[in-house]
């Protein structure tokens, strides 16, 4: 049988794997690819595990009685499915206008999906109703790249360049438990003398490898940074060269961080004033120095804030745009950073443009041959799309591709309520997930050893997903089913993945996130093409920022910024503050993983950790169940005893229904970005049959 190389389902790091199709079932193995360099971590190891589960969906399921979804589902033709979706599309947009039709997409999608599904609501459906689960992800990050550096490439450098930095400082980020294959490079710089510096309220594995660990209170990341910029502006550390001729607006930054005295910063954060100065002396005096970000600073209601803090510290350090150094946001999805690029968000169209850009729309438009003044206008984000669901002016009819938010959205007890006021709802996925259950029309779509395509990974690097088998024989690609849906609609759409590639392509040329350069066999022949890439003999772009910033005037943005509260913060009725995030052996909503019998061996179900002096004070034991409260929900979880959280804090995964309960969607006014990260919560010890 022939070997095919290609790349994990999970998340951004990509890493290459060869498939070989052997009677009963596929062969995985590592492969040496830049990335990973032969490593895999449990779930890239036991991925092909889900290609021929028995809970796979194998055709199309409908309600038994139409319109009425406590009816139970059965399995129908794709004709039967495509005629009911087409029905409820076109008797929606006819009673309740163009925009009562939505989709919500996901950043595991390809980018040729990621493309289709933009084109097909903005040409075949013409609404403006879309938004996906990357705006619950890195786009605050996103928002503060775009402002301070003009362009969002998560990290602006390989990954390999982290092994060469002496210092990093790394900000609510756990590789150990997102992406053990990169702790590699990590490992490898300490090996020759690197300090790594973490910040996180929990001492994960990542945090207890390091040099130094700072702990703060959820939600102060910001405060941090600023006082860490203070620092270094009181001992001389600036670059003052840099600052003068590479950036602007320096000075508002200089005046805003002056009340950050390390005194106040302690008392905000938590963390000694000892460890800041540390820090500082660490970033500039043992280059060259790094400050990588992740979902702990960014998915606040000050998230964007939050990274535009770390820019500012970057960029006043003189780290960003040379050899080891910088600023980079870990990108978490495998498709996080194409599936931003190409236009399943609201207000985006490919190659990075923006949906209000009049030179944008006439460029995209001229591509996909309709009027730009046809195209819609930028629409909501993903929380706002969803708190309206089933509203008067809200999306009546959604289709939800790669994304199981019933469980990963946060307040899910509303948006579940939301989600089943809709009139109509499709979702297309692999497994009956938890918001699949709650579907009109649930579509079986073919799994990523069963298809072609391109992923971006977190470097900014587009890589070729490839078939190494045909999918069961009802199961469709997505470009597949938009196609089919598309054809109904009236417009004649491709489903072949180069095709749909190679219009991409085009549709990027000029913008941002240029893909013009890039081929099919390029990507095969040079192990990944870094964008911008904007012709066939252009080489890539591995690293971004040598000669200046792709802005107005070359130059990267400082912007003032100040510490706000969390959204919520504790109370007497509800004291502790809730943080969420991941488990090594689980991925996102749990849908895949759940369903891996080695994982669920390894981690059964989700642990609450809460420190020994907090469980104490209310008679818990380790083991026992335990019942979080906050202001929307609760949730009962087993407790698991650490002391290595702060004892205000307590910690759950979000791999299962239940922590996103809890937490609250207060956004981040820029980014739209949810509080996944604080909310205030009581905790009771559970008494079994009391609830
Ligand atoms: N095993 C596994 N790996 C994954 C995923 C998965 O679901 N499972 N998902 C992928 C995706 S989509 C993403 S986005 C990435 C996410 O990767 P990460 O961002 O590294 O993961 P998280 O666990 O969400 O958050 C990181 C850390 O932030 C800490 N934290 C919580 N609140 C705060 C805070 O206020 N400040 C600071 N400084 N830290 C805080 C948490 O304790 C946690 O250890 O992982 C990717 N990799
Ligand atoms: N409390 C809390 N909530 C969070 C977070 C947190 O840290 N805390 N993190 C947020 C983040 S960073 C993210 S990225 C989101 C992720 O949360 P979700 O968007 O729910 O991500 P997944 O669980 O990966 O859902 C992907 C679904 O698509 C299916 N699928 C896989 N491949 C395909 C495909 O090619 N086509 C189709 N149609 N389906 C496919 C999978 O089976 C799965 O059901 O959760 C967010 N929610
Ligand atoms: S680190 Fe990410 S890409 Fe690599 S094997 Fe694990 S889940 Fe897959
Ligand atoms: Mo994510």
């Amino acid at each position: 049988m022939t070997a095919t190389d290609t790349h994990c389902p999970y998340c951004a790091l990509q890493c290459g794997m060869t498939l070989t199709p052997e009677i009963p079932r596929v062969k995985l193995e590592p492969r040496d690819f830049p990335v990973n360099k032969g490593g895999l971590c449990a779930k890239g190891f036991t991925a092909a595990d889900l290609l021929d589960h028995r809970d796979r969906l194998l055709s199309p399921l409908v309600r038994k009685e139409p319109g009425n979804r406590l009816s139970p589902l059965r399995e129908a033709t794709w004709d039967e499915a495509l005629t009911l979706i087409t029905e409820a599309i076109t008797t929606s947009q006819r009673e309740h206008g163009r925009d009562s039709v939505g989709a919500f997409g996901g950043g595991g999608l390809t980018n040729e999906k990621a493309y289709a599904l933009g084109k097909f609501v903005r040409v075949a459906l013409k609404s403006a109703s879309i938004d996906y689960n990357g705006r619950f992800c890195m786009s605050s990050a996103a928002t503060a790249a775009n402002r301070a550096l003009g362009i969002d490439r998560g990290l602006p450098f390989p990954l390999e360049d982290v092994a060469g930095a002496r210092t990093v400082l790394l900000v609510g980020a756990n590789p150990a438990d997102a992406m053990p294959p990169s702790m590699q490079y990590l490992d490898a710089g300490r090996e020759v003398g690197a300090r790594h510096i973490v910040v996180d309220p929990r001492r994960t594995t990542t945090a207890a490898g390091a040099h130094l660990h700072l702990q703060p209170l959820p939600g102060t990341d910001l405060a941090l940074a600023n006082g860490l910029l203070h620092i270094a502006i009181r001992e001389g550390h600036l670059d003052e060269d840099y600052i003068r001729t590479r950036t602007t607006g320096f000075d508002a930054v200089r005046a805003a961080t002056n009340s950050y005295w390390p005194e106040r910063v302690e008392r905000l954060t938590g963390v000694p004033e000892t460890r800041l100065r540390e820090t500082v002396r660490l970033l500039a005096t043992h280059g060259p120095a790094m400050i990588l970000t992740a979902r702990g600073a960014e998915q606040h209601s000050n998230g964007t804030d939050t990274a535009q803090a770390y820019l500012n510290l970057a960029l006043a350090l003189g780290l960003v745009g040379k050899p080891f150094s910088g600023y980079g946001t870990i990108t978490g999805q495998g498709n996080g950073q194409g599936g931003r690029e190409h236009g399943q968000k609201a207000d985006q169209l490919p190659g990075y443009r923006k949906l209000d850009d009049p030179a944008a729309r006439a460029h995209v438009a001229a591509v996909w041959g309709v009027d730009q003044d046809e195209l819609p206008r930028p629409g909501l984000s993903a929380y706002e799309m969803l708190d309206r669901l089933g509203t008067d002016g809200g999306v009546r009819v959604l289709m939800v591709l790669a994304s199981n938010i019933a469980v990963s959205a946060p307040h899910s007890n509303h948006i579940r309520g939301r989600l089943e006021a809709l009139d109509f709802l499709v979702v297309s996925d692999i497994f009956r997930s938890e918001t699949a259950e709650l579907a009109d029309v649930v579509l079986p779509t073919a799994q990523w050893a069963e298809e072609e395509g391109t992923m971006t990974n977190l470097e900014g690097r587009v890589l070729r997903r490839k078939r190494a088998l045909a999918p069961p024989p009802d199961v469709r690609t997505d470009l597949e089913m938009l196609a089919a849906l598309a054809g109904r609609l009236g417009r004649f759409e491709s489903s072949d993945p180069r095709t749909v590639f190679d219009e991409l392509r085009r549709a990027s040329a000029g913008g941002i996130a240029d893909y013009q350069g890039i081929t099919y066999e390029r990507i095969e022949r040079e192990d990944g093409v870094f964008w911008p890439c904007p012709a066939e003999d252009h080489p890539g772009t591995p690293r971004l920022f040598a000669d200046g910033f792709p802005t107005a005037d070359g130059r990267a943005r400082f912007f003032a910024v100040h510490h706000r509260d969390p959204a919520e913060m504790p109370d007497r009725q509800y004291p502790y503050v809730l943080t969420t995030g991941r488990n090594m052996q689980h991925y996102q909503s749990g849908n895949q993983t759940r369903r891996v019998k080695a994982l669920t061996v390894a981690l059964p179900e989700p642990r609450a950790e809460i420190h020994p002096d907090l469980a104490r004070r209310h008679g818990i034991a380790d083991g026992d169940l335990v019942e979080l409260r906050s202001r929307r929900g609760a949730a009962v979880l087993r407790a698991r005893l650490s002391d290595g959280i702060r004892p205000d804090t307590v910690f759950a995964p979000f791999h299962w229904p239940g922590a996103n309960a809890l937490t609250n969607p207060a956004l981040d006014p820029h980014s739209r970005m949810p509080a996944f990260k604080a909310c205030a919560i009581a905790i009771h010890r559970h008494e079994r049959g009391t609830d």
